[in-house]
């Protein structure tokens, strides 16, 4: 998968260079390219903002350097699908996640203070597929560190990068048996540690007993971590057991 980062920040992007994301870029899954929004103004003072017609508080960025930039890393007719991270956004979620990881070439706008001029994104949709996406209602100074979590959580879900392909289908949110549950705890060697020993089922090899165990947690923590989810399950996905949990 290619993907483009258009950013006046690339010193954010240092991070695709370690850990599951700098393996799978040096694996050749990931293609990353990081550019300097700034290298499309042509001012003195490389200007990316001016203040807001109709007045009120912060910066917008202009559209100028924008459209240069769209042009120059994605010349037409290539068309890669645009991704604006806003909190004024829709939803960013496992599924939209799940979504663009079956694309094979992604472009990240990242904006700073108020925003970007909408014109830019209005004439990009004349060219490509834009989504505005948001991580969750609360403020961001950036759109840099929401690029990085979309990246990572959407090239964990690409053929080759995680080690173990049940690690992607067990997650929570995955589709699936345990789809809109809480992943429950879990534990590793020694049995016992500071005198707190591993739920005994987990040791006893019984693998219909763990899966129920394991099933109830998601539930119990479900329920109290968020029970909205709850109230959305398909009450078909709920068998006897479930209902006493
Ligand atoms: Cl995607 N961007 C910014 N700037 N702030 C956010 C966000 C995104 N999601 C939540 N807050």
């Amino acid at each position: 998968m290619r993907i483009d980062i258009i950013s006046i920040f690339p010193e954010y992007f240092a991070p695709l260079e370690i850990s599951l994301l700098g393996k799978a870029r040096r694996a050749g899954i990931l293609d990353t390219r990081v550019h300097d929004l700034r290298g499309w103004t042509h001012d003195r003072h490389n200007t990316v903002d001016d203040t807001p017609y109709g007045g009120g508080p912060g910066m917008v960025m202009k559209p100028g350097p924008w459209g240069e930039a769209l042009d120059a890393v994605a010349p037409a007719p290539a068309a890669p699908r645009l991704v604006v991270p806003t909190p004024s956004g829709r939803p960013f979620t496992q599924s939209t996640a799940a979504e663009l990881a079956s694309e094979p070439w992604l472009l990240f706008a990242c904006g700073r203070y108020e925003g970007i001029d909408s014109r830019v994104m209005a004439e990009a949709r004349g060219r490509m597929p834009v989504d505005e996406v948001s991580l969750g209602d609360f403020v961001l100074a950036g759109g840099e560190v929401a690029v990085l979590v979309m990246i990572e959580a959407i090239s964990r879900l690409l053929p080759g990068v995680l080690g173990n392909a049940a690690s992607v289908s067990d997650d929570s949110f995955a589709p699936g048996a345990m789809e809109s549950l809480l992943e429950g705890p879990v534990y590793t060697k020694p049995p016992v540690w500071r005198d707190r020993a591993v739920p005994e089922v987990l040791l006893s090899g019984n693998h219909g007993a763990i899966a129920r165990w394991r099933r109830d947690e998601a539930l119990r923590r479900t329920a109290r971590h968020r029970p909205e989810l709850l109230e959305r399950l398909d009450p078909a996905a709920l068998d006897a057991r479930d209902r006493e949990v």
